[in-house]
C-alpha cells in the first residue's frame, strides 16, 4: 500500500513538471515563437500558472472522481490545457494557436474550448460561486429522483487568493449555508499576489474564520513536508519565519537562496548559525520554497482525507512563478519569460531543443510506466460528455382569460395554471427569487409545488392557523428555491440550473424573478450565465415608471438597452396576456433547443384593457419582435411605434389621430432586441450576397431576405415619420429611424422617476396621448 503511495507521488511530481513546463511553453511560443500578425502582445499567465501546477496534478491525475466538476481560476487555463494535452484530448495546434483565432482561449470556456470545461472562467469571484449553486443543483435533482447516487459528485473551485475580495464570494457563501451546501473543494491558489502587488496582511487569519462560521472545513497547507520537520527542529526559525510579512517572504523568495541566509544571520543570530551551516544557498532557496502548495505529499494526504461531503476550503501556500526566474516578484502577474530565460527553464528541466511540445519529454524510462497508469486513469475520468438537449415537449401554453390583466398577474396565472396541468414540463420547472417571490407573482405558484429543502421545514403559520395566501411549507421535492437578497446569487443559480443538461444530462427549466432595476446588480453574474450558454427564463418585474407610486427607486430605465446589448439574452416586452403566454411557450422550446438562448421578460403591474384578437396572425410578427396593431395604409406618412404597458396611451392616440392622418398605422414592439439583430444580420447576409446591378432597394430586392422590422417599415412611405413610445429610455426604440432612413420622435424616460399617479407620472414624462399627439404632429409639419 505504501509503496503504490510513493509510487504515484514520483509521478505525481512529474506531472507537475510537465505541466509547469507546458503551460509556460504554451504562453511562450503564442509570445516570441509564433508569427505575430499585430506586433500585438499576446500575453498569458506564466507566473498565475506555475502557482497552481501541483495542484491542479494533484487532483487531476489523482484526486477527480468520474463526476467531478471544476472552475479553473481564469489565469490557469494554460495548465488545464496542458492536462488535456497529456491526457490527449487537447492538441497540439490548438496550443500553438493559444491566444489565437480559433485557437485554445486565454481562459477556460465552456462553449469556445474543444476541451471538456466544466465552467467557463474569466471575471473573477463567479467561477468560484458557481461551483457553490451547481452542489445545489446536484443535490435538487438527487432529491427529485433525477440524479442517481452513483452519478453524484463534487464540485471544486480553484481559486486565486486575490480573488477572495469579490463581495459575491461571501453572498454565495452564506446562501450555501442556509441550504446547507457540501461536496464542495474551495483550494485557494495562496501565492499572497495579485495583479498589482503583495496581498494586504491583514486578513491572513480572518478568511478561515468566516469559512468556519459559515459551516466549512479549513485545511491550511502552509509547509511543505521538508519545510515542516525543518522548522520543527528549529523553533524560533519557525516563530520568525511566521512572522514576516508577505511582501518581505515574497522578496526573500525572489532574491533567493543567499538573501535568506543574510536575513537569518542578521535577524536570528549565533542560533541559527548550526543551520545555516547545514545548508548551502541552494538548499535554503529549496527549503523556504518547500510550501504546502507544492509539496506533493501534502496536497495528496490532504485531498484523501476530505472525502466525506462537508464543503471543505483549502488555503494551500504557493509561491507566485515557483520554479522560474520571477518566482515572487510583485510585478510577475502578466510577467513573461524572454527566450533566453526560457531556455535556461528548458535546460533545467531537461527538455531537448525541438522537443518543447512532446508530451512526457524528460520523463525517464523508469518513471514512464506510472506516469503512463496516472494518466490513463485520468484519460478515462475526464472525457468530454455530451449536452443533452431536445428531449422535453414544450405544450402550448394558453393565454390567461381577462378582460383586463397585468402582464405580471398573467405571469403568475400562466405558471399556476401549468402546475395544475402537471406533466414533464412542470415538473422540470424549477423557480428561484431573491426574496421578491411574493411581489413578483410567484406565490401561487410556490403554494402548489412548495419550497425545495433538504431538511424539509414546516409552514408554522400554516400549523398555527394563521390565515396566509402564502403557504410555504418546504421538502425535498419542492420546486422553488428561495434565495435571499443578492440578486448575484440568482443569476449564479440561474446559471448553475441552465447548464443542468450539460453537468448532470438532465434538462431543467429555470425561471427567476426580481425587480427590473435590480439586474444591474447582477450584471455581471447575467453576464457570466449568458457567455457559458447556460439556459433560463428571467422574469423582471415591475418595470418603469408604470409602477407609478413606489417612485424613483424601483422605477427602471434602462434594462432594455442592457438587453439589446447582451448576448445570448433575447428580450420580449409584452403588452398583452396572450402575447405573454406565446412568449413563455417560445422560451420554454428556446431553453430546449441547442441553438437556442435564454430570455428576458420585462413585465409591469398595469392592469390594462385586452385587445379583441380576429385571428392569430399576430402571434408570429410577436415572437419575432413587432407587429402592426393598427396596420397601415400602403405608403402612409406616419406610425405610432409603441413598447408594453404604455400601448393604452398609443392606442388612444391613434384613435383620436387616425380621422385627421388616414392610414396611420400602429405598431407593437415586443422585442427590440430581436428586430435589431435580425436587421443587422439581414445586413450581412446581403454584404455576403449583394443584389444584382440597378436592382434598386436592399431591403426588398437582390441578394438576401429583408428583415422582419424592414418588411413591417417598408410598408411605410421612405419619408414617414416615427413617433416611439417606450417606459424605458428611448434609445431603446429610436434607433428604428436608422433601418430605412425614416424621421423618428423618441418618447421615453430619461431622467430618473418618481412617486405619483399614472397620468401624473406619463404626463410629466411625456408618454401620455398629448405627448404622442405633439410628437406626430411636429413630424407632419412640412419641412
Ligand atoms: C472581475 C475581475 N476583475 C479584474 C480582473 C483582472 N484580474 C485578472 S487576475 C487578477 C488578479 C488575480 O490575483 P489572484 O487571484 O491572487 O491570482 P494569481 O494570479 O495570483 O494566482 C485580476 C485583478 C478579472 N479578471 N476579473
Ligand atoms: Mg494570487
Amino acid at each position: 500500500m505504501l509503496k503504490t503511495v510513493t509510487t504515484d507521488t514520483a509521478a505525481l511530481k512529474i506531472l507537475d513538471d510537465r505541466l509547469r513546463w507546458l503551460s509556460a511553453w504554451t504562453i511562450h511560443h503564442a509570445n516570441h515563437v509564433r508569427e505575430s500578425a499585430d506586433g500585438l502582445k499576446v500575453g498569458g499567465h506564466q507566473a498565475s500558472c506555475a502557482s497552481m501546477t501541483a495542484i491542479m496534478a494533484a487532483l487531476y491525475f489523482h484526486a477527480l472522481g468520474p463526476n467531478d466538476r471544476v472552475a479553473v481560476k481564469p489565469h490557469a487555463g494554460p495548465v488545464l490545457h496542458a492536462i488535456h494535452y497529456l491526457l490527449g484530448s487537447q492538441s497540439r495546434e490548438q496550443l500553438e494557436n493559444f491566444r489565437g483565432f480559433g485557437g485554445a482561449q486565454s481562459y477556460p470556456s465552456r462553449t469556445k474550448d474543444r476541451i471538456p470545461v466544466d465552467f467557463s472562467t474569466g471575471s473573477v469571484g463567479l467561477g468560484v460561486a458557481i461551483t457553490l449553486f451547481a452542489s445545489l443543483v446536484q443535490d435538487y435533482l438527487t432529491d427529485h429522483g433525477r440524479l442517481g447516487a452513483n452519478e453524484r459528485g463534487r464540485f471544486v473551485a480553484l481559486i486565486g487568493d486575490a480573488e477572495l475580495d469579490e463581495g459575491n464570494i461571501y453572498e454565495a457563501l452564506i446562501e450555501g449555508a442556509k441550504h446547507d451546501v457540501r461536496n464542495l473543494w474551495w483550494i485557494i491558489d495562496y501565492n499572497r499576489q495579485s495583479l498589482d502587488a503583495t496581498s494586504a496582511d491583514r486578513m491572513f487569519e480572518r478568511f478561515d474564520e468566516i469559512f468556519k462560521s459559515c459551516g466549512w472545513r479549513v485545511v491550511e497547507l502552509r509547509y511543505g513536508k521538508k519545510l515542516a520537520a525543518a522548522l520543527d527542529k528549529h523553533p524560533k526559525l519557525k516563530g520568525w519565519f511566521e512572522t514576516l510579512p508577505n511582501a518581505e517572504l515574497s522578496a526573500l523568495h525572489y532574491r533567493g537562496g543567499a538573501a535568506w541566509r543574510a536575513r537569518i544571520a542578521a535577524e536570528l543570530g549565533k542560533s541559527a548559525a548550526a543551520f545555516l551551516k547545514d545548508h548551502d544557498d541552494a538548499a535554503l532557496a529549496a527549503l523556504f520554497t518547500d510550501l504546502g502548495g507544492h509539496c506533493m505529499d501534502s496536497l495528496i494526504e490532504a485531498f484523501d482525507a476530505a472525502q466525506d461531503d462537508v464543503p471543505t476550503l483549502f488555503i494551500a501556500w504557493t509561491i507566485k512563478g515557483y520554479g522560474l526566474p520571477f518566482a515572487g516578484h510583485k510585478d510577475n502577474h502578466a510577467g513573461l519569460m524572454n527566450p533566453t530565460q526560457m531556455a535556461a527553464l528548458r535546460d533545467a528541466m531537461g527538455v531537448r531543443e525541438g522537443h518543447e511540445w512532446e508530451p512526457l519529454e524528460s520523463v525517464g524510462d523508469n518513471a514512464r510506466p506510472g506516469v503512463e497508469s496516472l494518466i490513463e486513469r485520468s484519460r478515462i475520468l475526464r472525457e468530454k460528455r455530451a449536452r443533452a438537449f431536445g428531449g422535453v415537449a414544450v405544450p402550448a401554453i394558453p393565454a390567461p382569460a381577462g378582460d383586463e390583466q397585468s402582464t405580471q398577474a398573467a405571469f403568475g396565472r400562466i405558471l399556476l395554471d401549468l402546475s395544475k396541468a402537471g406533466g414533464d414540463l412542470a415538473d422540470r420547472i424549477v423557480t428561484t427569487s431573491p426574496d421578491v417571490t411574493v411581489s413578483t407573482n410567484l406565490g401561487a405558484w410556490v403554494n402548489q409545488r412548495g419550497l425545495f429543502r433538504r431538511d424539509g421545514i414546516g409552514d408554522v403559520f400554516a400549523q398555527e392557523k394563521i390565515a396566509s395566501a402564502q403557504k410555504w411549507s418546504s421538502d425535498k421535492k419542492g420546486q422553488h428555491i428561495e434565495l435571499g437578497i443578492a440578486e448575484n446569487n440568482l443569476f449564479l443559480m440561474l446559471a448553475a440550473a441552465g447548464l443542468a443538461g450539460d453537468l448532470f444530462g438532465t434538462r431543467l427549466f429555470p425561471i427567476g424573478t426580481l425587480y427590473d432595476p435590480f439586474i444591474a446588480r447582477g450584471l455581471d453574474a447575467l453576464n457570466y450565465a449568458c457567455y457559458q450558454d447556460a439556459r433560463f427564463l428571467l422574469v423582471a418585474t415591475p418595470s418603469g415608471i408604470t409602477l407609478g407610486a413606489e417612485g424613483g427607486a424601483h422605477q427602471s430605465i434602462n434594462p432594455p438597452l442592457i438587453a439589446l446589448g447582451q448576448p445570448g439574452l433575447r428580450h420580449y416586452e409584452p403588452a398583452y396576456a396572450d402575447e405573454l403566454a406565446a412568449m413563455m411557450e417560445q422560451a420554454f422550446r428556446l431553453i430546449d433547443d441547442p441553438a437556442g438562448e435564454s430570455t428576458y421578460l420585462r413585465l409591469s403591474t398595469r392592469n390594462i384593457a385586452q385587445v379583441d384578437r380576429p385571428n392569430d396572425s399576430w402571434r408570429d410578427g410577436a415572437l419575432q419582435g413587432a407587429y402592426w396593431l393598427r396596420p397601415p395604409a400602403p405608403g402612409a406618412e406616419a406610425a405610432i411605434v409603441a413598447m408594453g404597458a404604455v400601448m393604452p396611451e398609443a392606442l388612444a392616440a391613434w384613435d383620436e389621430l387616425s380621422a385627421d392622418i388616414p392610414g396611420l398605422g400602429l405598431l407593437s414592439i415586443t422585442s427590440p432586441d430581436l428586430l435589431h439583430r435580425g436587421w443587422t444580420a439581414a445586413q450581412a447576409a446581403r454584404w455576403k450576397n449583394p443584389p444584382r446591378n440597378g436592382e434598386g432597394d436592399h431591403a426588398q430586392h437582390g441578394g438576401g431576405a429583408a428583415s422582419h422590422v424592414e418588411s413591417l417599415l417598408s410598408q411605410l412611405a421612405p419619408s414617414a415619420g416615427l413617433v416611439t413610445l417606450a417606459d424605458a429610455a428611448p434609445a431603446s426604440l429610436s434607433w428604428l429611424g436608422g433601418v430605412l432612413g425614416q424621421r423618428v420622435a423618441p418618447l421615453g424616460v430619461e431622467r430618473f422617476g418618481q412617486t405619483g399617479s399614472l397620468p401624473d407620472l406619463y404626463a410629466a414624462y411625456r408618454l401620455d396621448g398629448a405627448a404622442i399627439t405633439e410628437a406626430v404632429a411636429e413630424l407632419l409639419l412640412p419641412a
